[in-house]
């Protein structure tokens, strides 16, 4: 092996890494993800003074790199908050795949409405900070 291609190597190497570093949350399993939603919920039961079940609309929490719930049916025209429960990250919401433009930051105890009058289907989302950390969701909107 000459050194040019030992340094590719090595490079390589560092580069792989870096790539399973960045994708450690995607691999939480299903229990550590309702532990974290659980937390999540906890927080919200703290800023809010109530559950998310028992509000008026629909909430997606955004906690520690997940969505929680990651995946969820709504019906059109319903009303969706994704609020930020965690202590210091910023998050987005971002319908990349449907075309649709990046949330603004939403900081700690801040929140994006929604109100899914999109046609039928499956509408992936991601977070702009971490989708590369597996912070990713599913609307599923079905008809009225
Ligand atoms: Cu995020």
């Amino acid at each position: 092996m000459t050194t040019l291609t030992r340094a590719m190597a090595g490079t390589i190497i560092a580069a792989m890494v870096v790539v399973t570093g960045a994708v450690q949350a995607v691999s939480l399993t299903d229990a550590e993800r309702a532990q974290i939603c659980a937390e999540a919920a906890d927080r919200y039961r703290q800023m809010a003074g109530k559950a998310p079940a028992d509000e008026p609309f629909v909430v997606v929490l955004m906690y520690r790199d997940i969505y929680c719930p990651a995946n969820l049916t709504v019906r059109q025209g319903t009303t969706s908050r994704w609020i930020n429960v965690d202590r210091r990250t910023s998050h987005s919401v971002w319908f990349k795949e449907a075309g649709r433009p990046e949330s603004d930051r939403i900081f700690p105890e801040e929140f994006v409405e929604m109100t899914v009058d999109w046609p039928p289907g499956e509408y992936p989302y991601l977070c702009g900070p971490h989708a590369a950390d597996g912070m990713t969701g599913r609307l599923t909107v079905v008809g009225r």
